[in-house]
């Protein structure tokens, strides 16, 4: 009777739990989702659309129209605890990895200091034909391309000695090689004291 009764109660917490995904965790120390605008620790505010997504960007470091990168600066964070980076980084068009022609880098520095490298990416075309996608979340059209996205959920481990005087930047950057066929950009960017 007991296990049954626990079973309906996590039956029922589970689909509570379902029913408000709930972003925010009482453990994030910063948190930001750009459904209603970009909180003033970024450095850049463009959000762009991608189907009902949300995310800060676009971003490409070749296109004079776009920013190259965005730096988020968080402050009066907890002395000596290790933390944790989390966001969604979704790549825009068909960025090469390392090895192939054209190849493209996503990095995150925390302070300065290389946290995170990306160079390979799950992007695929067929036919050289950027709208023919192989496992792409959706499609998006900037300017005069039509491209599809993919996204890449990122956990980036910050040893405590890399927060200085309880501060920390972060700099999201990434170098590709197409001004008008690759971008990226970021959501739901997290972060929270490292479990
Ligand atoms: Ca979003
Ligand atoms: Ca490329």
């Amino acid at each position: 009777m007991a296990v049954r009764l626990a079973v309906a109660l996590c039956s029922l917490l589970l689909a509570v739990a379902a029913l408000f995904p709930a972003p925010a965790r009482a453990t994030d120390l910063f948190f930001a989702d750009f459904q209603s605008g970009v909180p003033a620790q970024f450095s850049e505010k463009a959000v762009f659309r991608l189907d009902n997504i949300k995310a800060l960007g676009l971003f490409n470091n070749k296109n004079r129209k776009r920013p190259s990168g965005v730096t988020l600066t968080l402050e009066q964070l907890p002395a000596g605890k290790p933390l944790e980076l989390r966001f969604d980084l979704y790549l825009v068009g068909n960025w090469e990895s390392r090895g192939q022609r054209l190849s493209d880098r996503f990095t995150v520095h925390a302070n300065e200091q290389q946290v995170f490298l990306l160079d390979q990416f799950p992007c695929k075309i067929l036919n050289n034909d950027e709208t023919q996608t192989v496992d792409a979340l959706g499609m998006v059209v900037v300017k005069e391309h039509v491209l599809g996205y993919w996204k890449v959920p990122v956990r980036v481990d910050l040893p405590a000695a890399l927060v200085k005087d309880g501060a920390l930047e972060l700099d999201f950057y990434a170098k590709l090689t197409g001004k008008g066929t690759e971008f990226w950009a970021l959501d739901d960017v997290r972060v929270r004291v490292a479990e």
